[in-house]
């Protein structure tokens, strides 16, 4: 790796590599130096991304946006430039590697500790909303096509169902009915949007609590990071995507159910959060498709994780044999919760709406 890492402008000489973090798709590393300096290294996904220059450009593009709003380098992600100039490591084999500005005394968290930790990443990606309301959507690349098209995302679970590549098919009979018993409700959005009631707006598209940087000490929003897939899209993804993963009361890949549930109580808090900081940009038919986000963000997320598991685990990070499957079971729960907490997750929004 040393081969790596020493063609980017450094401050400091290298002290440690060590692989970093929770993300599912790309090779995360934290490289510490003998000055305060530390940086993320990332080995870009590239059979997830089949574009990755022009993903780049996307970064590029954004984040020069996002600075140009707000200077403070704990409050855009940077990139460090290579010794030769450019803004990413571009190898013979086909690989592609960034060097990031490891975010100064900041935490990331994978579960919020209290529910002011998931207000605050409501907070950042409402204000990453109303920072890229003036961004010309148009010059944005697609980084992943049809990335939150839920009809599209069963298309390729029937797909997976036909190959069987795995051959785990047989296994999954009972998550498999779950998932199929909701598929004629997988277009509603994508259906509202189609007819024009809903913007296309520049949204993060993967809005995880931990892909926000929070203060280490007073635990307020640094910034959003993880840029791959801020493409024109729903707002009710982005809002959708933080209630699948930062209001469930159990991990994502929770293997005993019983601690799955969706808590309104974090609801409300990421609601507030995200409305306070954006929700006067948002139209009353966006604000009312709030919680069909939440549903069909974890309704669709469950539907690819178990698509990976059916293919033979090819495209989510995995730490253990059935982890996706795992994770399509907490979305089941979660999704069944949803449902049934239906009445208090609209009351509540509509609440924090006003
Ligand atoms: P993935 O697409 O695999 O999720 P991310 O870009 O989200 O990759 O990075 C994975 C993890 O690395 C994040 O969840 C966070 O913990 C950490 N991370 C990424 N970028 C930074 C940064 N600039 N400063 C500090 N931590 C970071
Ligand atoms: C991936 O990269 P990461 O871990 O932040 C995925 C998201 C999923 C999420 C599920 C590019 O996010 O779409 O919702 O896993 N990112 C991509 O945890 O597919
Ligand atoms: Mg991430």
């Amino acid at each position: 790796m040393e081969n790596i890492y020493t063609q980017f402008l450094l401050e400091g000489n290298p002290v440690s590599l060590v692989r970093y973090g929770n993300g599912h798709i790309n090779d995360t590393y934290l490289l510490l130096t003998d000055e305060p300096h530390a940086y993320i290294l990332q080995r870009i996904n590239s059979r997830v991304f089949s574009d990755v220059p022009k993903l780049m450009d996307n970064i590029i593009a954004v984040t020069n946006h996002l600075r140009r709003q707000d200077d403070n380098p704990r409050h855009v992600l940077t990139l460090v430039p290579t010794k030769a100039g450019d803004r990413y490591l571009t190898l013979e084999t086909g690989e592609y590697w960034r060097l990031y500005e490891f975010v100064t005394d900041s935490i990331c968290l994978d579960k919020p500790e209290n529910a002011h930790d998931l207000m605050q990443s409501g907070v950042a990606f409402g204000v990453f909303q109303n920072q890229m309301a003036d961004f010309p959507a148009q010059t944005l690349v697609e980084t992943i096509p049809h990335f939150h098209d839920t009809p599209d995302r069963y298309r390729q679970l029937h797909e997976a169902i036909r190959e069987n590549r795995a051959g785990r098919l047989t296994s999954v009979s009972y998550e498999l009915a779950f998932y199929l018993q909701r598929e004629s409700e997988a277009s509603a959005l994508m259906d509202m949007c189609r007819r024009g009631e809903l913007p296309l707006r520049v949204t993060h598209n993967d809005t995880k609590l931990n892909n926000v940087m929070l203060d280490k000490r007073l635990r307020t929003p640094l910034c959003v990071i993880d840029l791959d897939t801020v493409m024109p899209g729903l707002v009710a993804n982005d809002f959708g995507d933080s209630i699948r993963f930062g209001a469930s009361t159990a991990a994502e890949d929770e293997k005993d159910l019983s601690k799955v549930s969706l808590s309104l109580e974090l609801l409300e808090a990421f609601a507030s959060g995200f409305l306070g900081a954006c929700g006067n940009r948002l139209t009353p038919a966006e604000l009312e498709t709030l919680p069909l986000g939440a549903k069909l963000m974890t309704l669709e997320c469950g539907v690819r994780f178990l698509t990976d598991y059916l293919n033979g685990d090819t495209y989510f990070h995995i730490a253990r044999p059935e982890h996706n499957l795992d994770r399509t079971r907490t979305q089941m729960t979660l999704v069944e919760d949803m449902e049934r907490k239906w009445r208090d997750m609209e009351l509540i929004i509509r609440q924090a709406a006003r």
